[in-house]
């Protein structure tokens, strides 16, 4: 086991690897071939203490025991089992133990394995329940700009992030975007969410519902907090007057948590956080702790029971995986929530969220950095970028930060941390004290 565990595979070209820029990773690879709790191993036995809960999917750090037994047991046990016209016992108990922490209203749960996925269950949902309803008529998707729901098409028709969509040529039709949430210059180093703005920016939202007849929108689709573009907090009041505005036009409002969700913000869910409950949310990531791809949509007993009507042989929803519920993801996702709830991960941001603002706030001055921004156990540091060369001051403070022993997340010329609910405040002071130190030495 130890042998193999030091060999780097001496062929990188066959995987076409995601995200990633490929040619320049494979002439100095990046490799991790071990995790326990919050640090990962390097290929070179280096311990790198993980500063982004891998892709802020980790929640409960890494390779806890539970979750290792549970995946363990449940490949023995029943590896596989057919997910339509079929069932097995976990992907239900997965489903109420969802429940039981899941914002009131939502009461039912679909099955997807990734995030992507469930943008596209989600929005499919949406559009569905307004025709079984009997209102078709509402076929449009409200998206932001700046806004990150996944890769698949009807992800990045309503996001907002141009590389993300420019390629893939016309994308859904009947899809317009609002306005994204950061007002640069004006709230720069802002701790949390800011105090004003909210409702102006929501108020764009009314336009844009005015300028297409509000009886023609489907839904609206946010992240409660962007995440991927570069962490973009909301102001206050914001998402509540989303709401407003969504339920007095019966617009649904889906909100994407596919990173809020599980503890970010030291709270369940978003939704939490805010006060806000949405008809529809997307989760996947700390679902299974990031260990097996599994993603769960959920939606509130309106939109579920609006499907279950017409002859009960008849097949309700055309929409499913073949891994929707797969056993093993959703022994993973038991195992997950149970580790969860046994060590108070769901809330444990809220009370290590001061201490995490005060050390990232504690960078501002340092060489390059325009601002600072968190809530929860979410941080970013925007740098300035170097002139003509955009994203490469902020990849080479990633690229030292691995050689120095923490992993940071970087989208453009945005440092981005979102550790494992597991850190120690220790550990908070090692991964901002090494990045401080770095930040010293760019160019
Ligand atoms: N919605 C949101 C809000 C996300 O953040 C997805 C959907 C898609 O999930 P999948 O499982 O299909 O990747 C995401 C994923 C980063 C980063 O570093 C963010 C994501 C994925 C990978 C990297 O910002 N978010
Ligand atoms: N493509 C083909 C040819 C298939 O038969 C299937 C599923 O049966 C899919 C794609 C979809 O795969 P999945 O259910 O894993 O998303």
């Amino acid at each position: 086991m130890s042998d193999r565990r030091n060999v780097t595979p001496n062929d990188l070209s066959a995987f076409w690897m995601p995200f990633t820029a490929n040619r320049q990773f494979k002439k100095a690879p990046r490799m991790f071939v071990g995790a326990k709790d919050m640090h990962y191993t390097t290929s070179d036995g280096r311990q790198v203490l993980d500063g982004t809960a891998g892709l802020w999917c980790v929640n409960a750090g890494h390779c806890r025991p539970k979750i290792v037994a549970a995946i363990q047991e449940q490949a023995a046990e029943l590896d596989y089992a057919p997910a339509f016209q079929m069932g097995h016992p976990k992907a239900f108990e997965l489903a109420n133990a969802l429940m039981s922490i899941a914002p009131e209203g939502l009461n039912h749960v679909l099955y997807t394995n990734s995030g992507s996925e469930s943008v596209e269950t989600a929005l499919k949902v949406a559009l569905a329940y307004h025709k079984v309803k009997g209102d078709a008529g509402r076929f449009r998707l409200i998206g932001r700009e700046r806004g990150y729901h996944g890769v698949n098409f009807g992800g990045i028709s309503v996001g907002g992030i141009v590389t993300n969509r420019k390629m893939f040529g016309t994308l859904l039709t009947g899809v317009d975007h609002m306005p994204h949430t950061h007002t640069p210059g004006k709230n720069q180093f802002t701790r949390g969410e800011r105090e004003i703005g909210g409702e102006d920016l929501a108020s764009e939202l009314e336009r844009i519902v005015t300028l297409h007849d509000p009886s023609t929108i489907a839904a609206v689709i946010v992240e409660p907090v962007a995440g991927s573009t570069g962490v973009l907090i909301p102001p206050k009041g914001y998402l509540q007057k989303l709401r407003e505005i969504t339920k007095k036009h019966g617009i649904l409002l889906i909100f994407d948590e596919v990173i809020t969700g599980f503890g970010r913000l030291g709270t369940p869910f978003a939704a939490d956080y805010f006060g806000v409950t949405p008809d529809i949310m997307v989760t996947a990531k700390g679902l299974t702790n990031g260990v097996i791809p599994m993603g769960a949509v959920l939606v509130s007993s309106e939109i579920h029971d609006a499907f279950m009507q017409g002859p009960e042989h008849v097949i309700e929803f055309m929409h499913g995986y073949t891994y929707s519920g797969n056993p093993i993801a959703s022994a993973a996702g038991l195992a997950t929530l149970e580790t969860y709830k046994d060590e108070g991960l769901l809330t444990r941001g809220a009370e290590l969220a001061p201490y995490w603002a005060d050390a990232l706030h504690s960078l501002k001055g340092l060489p390059h950095v325009i601002d600072i921004r968190n809530l929860g156990l979410i941080g970013a540091i925007e740098l300035e970028p170097i002139a003509g060369q955009p994203t490469k001051r902020a990849f080479s403070a990633f690229v030292k930060a691995f050689e120095t022993g923490i992993l940071i997340r970087t989208t453009g010329d945005i440092i981005a941390m979102s550790p494992p609910l597991i850190i120690s405040k220790a550990q908070i002071d090692e991964l901002i004290g090494t990045l401080g130190g770095i930040l010293k030495t760019l160019e």
